[in-house]
This record gives C-alpha cells, structure tokens and sequence, in this order.
C-alpha cells in the first residue's frame, strides 16, 4: 500500500501553551503525529510515502523544528523505502521553499519533488500504478501566483493514462472546506475538475483541504487525506490521520492517537453548560467548545476553571443564535461569491429593509448602485484575472 499524509503545518501555534523548552502544544503534536508515521511506515504492508504539501505552517520554520524534522528524515531514509515530498502554499515563498534543504541532506529514500526536480520524476510506477507529481509552487508573477500549479495540474489530468495517480496541493470546487478556510490570506485558486476532459478514470490525491474527504468529479475521484491534527473550530468532531492506497484501488484512512481532539459540545436549552458538565464526564485530553442554543452570554471562566481542572482544556463558547444565522446564509455551493453576494441580498432585501428602519426609497437606491458598482468590478477583476474583491 501507498501510505499518504498532508498539511502537518509543523510550527502552528494555535491554542497552545509552551512547555518549559519551549514548545507549544500544537509543534508538539506535529512531533508526535510523525513518530507515529515513522512506526507505521516500517511496517512490511507498506511500500511507499507521499506527503502532499504545508509541511510547515509557515515558510520560515524555526531552527528547532527544522531540526527535528532532519532527524525524521533520517529515521525515515533508514526505513529503506520510498519517501516523496512536495512543498504546498504555506511551504512556498516566491523563489523557493521551506523545504528547500532537504536537498543538501542528500538521503538517497527521500525525494523532494518540486520545481526544481520535477522532470526527474515523471515516470515513476508503483505495481500498475502511474504516479504523477504536481507541487505547489507559485508563479513569479504574484498577480496570477497559482497559474504555474493550475495549468500543470490541469495538464496531467488531460493527459492522464490509465491507472494514474495524481498528487498535488490544490482547491478543488466541490471540496468541503475546514480550517484552512481561516488561512484566507494563504488561499490558493478553485480548479473545477469536471470543466475538463480526462481521457482516463484517475485519482487526484491532494493537500491542502484540512477535513478529510473523498468524492466523484466526472472520470476523477477526488480524495484529500486531511491535516494531520486538530488546529481550530473547524476541525471539531473530525477525524485526523493518514490514508492508504491499496493495489486494488480501495482506500482506507487511518487516525493518529494520542493527540488533542477538538470537540463541539452543544447544550441543550434547559441546561447550562455547567451544569451539563458536572452531569456527563469531562473526557482527558480534549479541547471543548461549547455552543449554546441562546445568545444570553454565559459566564465562561467558571466552566474553563472546570473544565481544565479535569485535564481538559476550554476553546469557547459560541451562541448559535447568531452565528447560524450569517454562516447559513453567507456559505452557498456557488462558485461565485458575487453571485453568492447578490442572491443573498435580494432574498433579504424586506427583513434588512424592515430591521435598518430607514425609508425604504432609500435602501432601493442603495441597493441598485451596490449592484451596478459591484458589476464593474466583477467584470473589472475578470479582465485583469485577479482575485475576487
Ligand atoms: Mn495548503
């Protein structure tokens, strides 16, 4: 089997504390989780490793992680098998990579596919298998950064053979977004796989999105194996671990143990969330957000005193009232956030109308002038092929 992980994001920091070295929780597992893959890898049903992008949270890691991760690299190397490893958006800065050094390691099992030596690797079979690399790696020209990764993706999937395997950092539409979604500054572009012909049935086997996932789009069957460990909110109730590719097609996932996991809790109204917690048992080693059915603000630093006082630690309290209210709206399937935009605002023009209280010929006019404002730059950033406003 090929065993496959992502977005370990080594030096994220979020909802940490340092230990006396240091360290904060979150570098920590990272630590952990690839010890674990260390000892998986060893084992004799596997044959290979791919890691497909953000191995590091940022493209500057600290001396401290980047030598844990050459004494990984070396256990890894001694295992005697395969190791390929691709650098994904926050790995890249514009001329080169964090990853960049582990060329000098000069450790014959591990091979950094990138840019740089990716013409090396465009014949490599596993058992029937084609394996086909496609790294992040941004454009030198910042205005249209993800061209180089989109059109070389887009033509390894045209012109896929049989039995391929494409490994690669992308967004595909349909994906279902996770705590990525928070890194907006780090986005990459959608690529909408079924606008394309594949001549052949291929797996595309990404980074990037942090829930995992699997689905069908047209001829390809879009698989994301997910971050490695719980990061923040969105991740709540996942599942964080690896995935296996067997010979037959079937592909399996894997969790990690022994990691933090992020839960949502949420409280029945009749209830308070203390209460609720001195009721069921506080289990170790999670971090707990609580959602609460009210937008009453609840006093949070009792139930964080008692909920870190059973070896647990406390995210937060959401107020659903609100909250539900703008992500149920504002997050649609539609590819276009104008669109998206625009069809929000006119299913809501009365209550928002009703709600400002302002005489109504007003907000009509507002609403036309938005509308023909947000046209010309719709068409504007079209032209040009920036981003969305
Ligand atoms: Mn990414």
């Amino acid at each position: 089997m090929i065993l496959i992980f992502s977005d370990l994001h080594m030096g994220i920091r979020s909802y940490s504390v340092q230990d006396n070295n240091g360290l904060f929780t979150a570098e920590n597992e990272s630590r952990i989780v690839l010890s674990q893959l260390t000892h998986r890898f060893k084992q004799d049903d596997i044959d290979m490793m791919i890691f497909d992008g953000d191995f590091f949270h940022t493209n500057h890691p600290t001396s401290s992680n980047i030598e844990f991760t050459i004494k990984w690299l070396i256990e890894i190397n001694e295992i005697n098998k395969p190791f390929f490893i691709m650098p994904g958006n926050h790995d890249d800065s514009i001329f080169s990579h964090s990853l960049a050094f582990i060329r000098s390691l000069n450790l014959p099992n591990i091979h950094l596919v990138d840019k740089a030596s990716i013409n090396q690797y465009e014949n490599i079979m596993w058992k029937e298998w084609h394996l086909v690399f496609a790294p992040y790696s941004s454009n030198y020209n910042l205005k249209e950064k993800d061209l180089y990764v989109t059109t070389d993706v887009l033509h390894k999937l045209e012109t896929s053979k049989e039995k391929t395997l494409i490994f690669t950092h992308i967004q595909e539409v349909a994906a279902k977004i996770g705590s990525e979604s928070i890194m907006i500054a780090k986005g990459v572009d959608l690529i909408d796989i079924d606008l394309y012909s594949i001549p052949n049935d291929v797996y595309v086997i990404s980074g990037h999105m942090h829930k995992r996932q699997m689905y069908k789009r047209g001829k390809a069957t879009v698989c994301y194996p997910g971050n490695c460990f719980y990061q923040d909110f969105s991740d709540v109730n996942d599942d964080k671990g690896y995935m296996l590719f067997k010979e037959d097609g079937e592909i399996l996932f894997e969790n990690f143990t022994g990691i933090r996991i992020f839960r949502n809790y949420i409280i029945p109204q009749d209830i308070t969330p203390f209460d609720f917690f001195k009721k069921y048992r506080i289990p170790p080693n999670e971090l707990i957000f609580v959602t609460v059915l009210t937008d009453e603000k609840y006093d949070e630093e009792v139930l964080s005193d008692y909920i870190e006082k059973h070896g647990s630690a406390f995210g937060g309290v959401r107020y659903k009232k609100n909250e539900e209210d703008a992500s149920s709206y504002i997050f649609s399937n539609t590819t276009d956030p104008f669109q998206t935009f625009t069809t929000w605002l006119n299913e809501n023009k009365s209550q928002i109308i009703e709600e400002i209280q302002i005489p109504k010929e007003i907000i009509e006019d507002c609403f036309t002038s938005c509308k023909t404002i947000g046209i010309e730059i719709i068409e504007k950033s079209l032209e040009n092929k920036e981003e969305y406003i």
